[in-house]
């Protein structure tokens, strides 16, 4: 292995590499798992590595099934606010719910799982979707002197997105290194992400000019 180009006050933060989210899964996006071989190899580049893992207990909120007489995809009001409801994806401990066996990250050094609050979603891997409980990982990243982050995964539009605007709205200088990710792309998403992350500061990067 080469010397990785990042120290330690830059991580990759690698969102959500899990089965469900895999063509096959329950909530796939579309060639999510090609995304694995590349993310290994900017994962080389980096000293520090944080992966997430969305972890929903049975009955969670944002699965459709929990809501009577709505379908997947639909929008419903909770009391944080509107939510997108889901297929049942990423049940604690599912084969779903599993990092992609492929995914080669051995010096990660914390997996964080989110979601498991069973009445709040959390796309974003620092603060729930009621936009006030933290994850801790805000914390965590500040304890460890990291100045940047640089996110990867799935999906774009949802996980990504939202923990790139958070990551940024801490203070992080953030870049979404853009074709190590891809969309689920429902009702204009992706442009709205887009969008969202260019006028809050977020910057976009290719890969090649992490791997040259
Ligand atoms: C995600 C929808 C629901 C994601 C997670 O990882 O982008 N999207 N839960
Ligand atoms: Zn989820």
């Amino acid at each position: 292995m080469t010397q990785p180009r990042f120290d330690l006050d830059s991580v990759l933060l690698v969102i959500d590499m899990q089965y469900d989210f895999m063509p096959g899964g329950a909530l796939a996006v579309n060639e999510g798992d090609t995304l694995v071989p590349l993310i290994n190899r900017l994962g080389e580049q980096f000293r520090g590595v944080v992966i997430t893992q969305d972890w929903h207990p049975a009955g969670h909120i944002s699965f459709a099934s929990s809501h009577a007489g709505c379908a997947a995809f639909e929008t419903t009001t909770l009391p944080y606010g509107p939510q997108t409801l889901w297929p049942d994806h990423c049940v604690q401990a599912s084969h779903g719910a599993q990092l992609h066996v492929d995914l080669h990250l051995p010096h990660a050094q914390l997996i964080l799982r989110k979601g498991c609050n069973p009445h709040i979603d959390s796309y974003s891997a620092f603060l729930e979707a009621d936009r006030s409980t933290p994850t801790g990982l805000t914390s965590y990243l500040k304890e460890r002197g990291v100045k940047q982050v640089y996110v990867v995964g799935l999906a774009l539009d949802y996980c990504v997105a939202w923990s790139a605007l958070d990551a940024r709205a801490a203070g992080f200088t953030t870049v979404v290194i853009e074709d190590a990710c891809k969309a689920i792309d429902m009702h204009g998403s992706l442009d709205k992400a887009w969008r969202d992350m260019r006028s809050a500061g977020v910057t976009r990067m290719a890969s090649s000019q992490l791997l040259s």
